[in-house]
């Protein structure tokens, strides 16, 4: 099953919209594998972000993830990621689609109050960078077959 790292960033948690994210995705019908609610310390944030390093926002961005706790998931489904990055609405919140977690509760894109993985590669990739493997759970629904065609 495909899989999406999600973080609720500092702003998210700090505006008390951990609940709100959280219900969205368990609405959706995704499945979640794993959550811990942590301090990002500034070397998981560098190589989380390591592919912006040099860009005029990089130094804000590391500042930002690391400067209050974050909720770390990880959501798994068919098409996983392009489902959570639907629901949580283009980077600029002024992009964003109506009804989306950006459009609904952000202004600026450096408070866009979610990360999710942008292809099922990275989604691999992150959960491994963010999670242990005993962190993250196998696990059915009772309800996988009314929300899961196969
Ligand atoms: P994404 O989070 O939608 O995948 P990315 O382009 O990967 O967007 O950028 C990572 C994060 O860096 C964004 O979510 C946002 O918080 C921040 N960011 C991106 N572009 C800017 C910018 O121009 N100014 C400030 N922060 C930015
Ligand atoms: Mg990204």
């Amino acid at each position: 099953m495909e899989r999406s790292l999600v973080l609720v960033k500092p702003d998210g948690v700090q505006r008390s919209l951990l609940g709100e994210v959280i219900s969205r995705l368990e609405r959706r019908g995704l499945r979640l594998a794993g959550a811990k609610f942590m301090q990002v310390s500034k070397a998981l944030a560098e190589e989380h972000y390591a592919i912006h390093k040099g860009k005029p926002f990089y130094d804000g961005l590391i500042a930002y993830i690391t400067s209050a706790p974050v909720m770390a998931m990880v959501w798994e489904g068919p098409n996983v990621v392009a489902a959570i990055r639907q629901t949580m609405g283009a980077t600029h919140p002024l992009e964003a689609a109506p009804g989306s977690i950006r459009h609904d509760f952000a202004l600026e894109v450096g408070r866009n109050i979610t990360h999710a993985s942008d292809s099922p590669e990275n989604g691999e990739q992150e959960a491994a960078l963010w999670f242990k493997q005993d962190e993250l759970i196998s696990w059915s629904r009772d309800a996988d077959r009314w929300i899961f065609e196969k």
